[in-house]
């Protein structure tokens, strides 16, 4: 059944318990403030964390064609999928602790459709796996072996993931076993990718091979709705890279676009997004997040843990990469 007839025929008891959470709309106090705050409207337009040169420049050209702002993303996450040597994405990814690369995505579009993937493994694209979960299948997210058997039933090919790089790192990190996940290097360079089209409709993408050594099974934020990524047409979109774990525990990209709800521009949400992680962490130091953000207008924003974190955009000013703030100075 398609996603939409599915969604038609759901009892109106549960569709409420979903809507009304999210039926907090803009007032139009906000939607002033968040005009005015923008010296005029920037779409199409495309940003992603870290410094995807690729990426962004193969989303951009989708929304240049006039294409949507799903293929931009999805397209855009599927060029760092497929770089063997981003060792957090895709094929090339680092393995978890028993040596399987195990990946996770997700998607969402304009319309508040999304699918997701969990603990995929032999598939060199989970994001589209999960464009899939999101337009073929009446749920959200697959995990693991369910995922996979979808997968290969939707034509996708098994696959070899594990380079001989990540393969020969793995076996020397397993002669001590040590989990210490290494600020900006180790562990992040997740690809977390949002788009407005030449429509003004917004859409963002999220994959990743999680935290290098995890536990066989761990999830982080990144196939999370809310937490590494989210897209509410009518204000704006967030993603999330870093470590999960405190993603989740604020539900990160949501919160960022309920900031912006409220009026804040996507750098100030990012900046609180960052706080409320670090209330709950006051004395840590030791492990990188970084958010962005994008609203409406096509104004884009990025806030960061730890010095180091930047972000790319494209649109048809420019592209460049741009040195996120930090919460901790260097
Ligand atoms: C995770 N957020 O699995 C991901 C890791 C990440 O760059 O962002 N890596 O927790």
């Amino acid at each position: 059944m398609q996603r939409r007839n599915f969604l038609k025929n759901s009892s109106a008891a549960a569709a409420g318990l979903v809507a009304a959470p999210l039926a907090i709309s803009c007032t139009e106090e906000n939607r002033s403030k968040m005009t005015s705050q923008n010296s005029g409207t920037i779409r199409p337009i495309t940003i992603c964390t870290w410094n995807f040169e690729n990426a962004t420049a193969k989303a951009w050209e989708v929304l240049k064609e006039g294409g949507s702002s799903l293929d931009a993303v999805q397209q855009g996450a599927m060029v760092e999928e497929a770089d063997v040597t981003n060792q957090t994405v895709g094929i090339g990814g680092r393995p978890d602790r028993d040596g399987n690369v195990s990946l996770d995505a997700c998607i969402m579009d304009k319309d508040g459709n999304c699918g997701a993937v969990l603990a995929l493994q032999h598939i060199a694209s989970p994001i589209s796996v999960a464009r899939k979960v999101m337009e073929e299948t009446p749920h959200v997210m697959l995990a693991g072996k369910g995922a996979e058997k979808f997968a290969y039933e939707q034509g996708f090919k098994k696959t070899n993931l594990l380079t001989e790089k990540s393969k020969q790192e793995w076996l020397e990190w397993k002669k001590t076993s040590k989990y210490e996940p290494i600020i900006n290097i180790e562990n992040h360079d997740t690809i977390g990718i949002l788009a407005i089209d030449q429509k003004g409709d917004i859409s963002g993408a999220c994959t990743t091979s999680g935290m290098g050594y995890k536990y066989a099974g761990r999830i982080g934020d990144s196939p999370i709705i809310g937490a590494g990524l989210f897209v509410d047409n009518e204000i704006g979109a967030a993603t999330a890279t870093g470590v999960g774990e405190e993603v989740v525990r604020t539900v990160g990209s949501f919160l960022i676009v309920e900031l912006m709800r409220q009026g804040k521009s996507p750098q100030e949400a990012c900046e609180e997004g960052v706080r409320r992680i670090m209330a709950k962490n006051k004395d840590r130091t030791d492990f990188q997040i970084g958010f962005i953000a994008i609203n409406k207008n096509g104004e884009t924003g990025g806030y960061c843990i730890q010095p180091g974190f930047s972000y790319r955009t494209y649109s048809k000013e420019g592209h460049e990469d741009n040195p996120s703030d930090s919460f901790l100075k260097a």
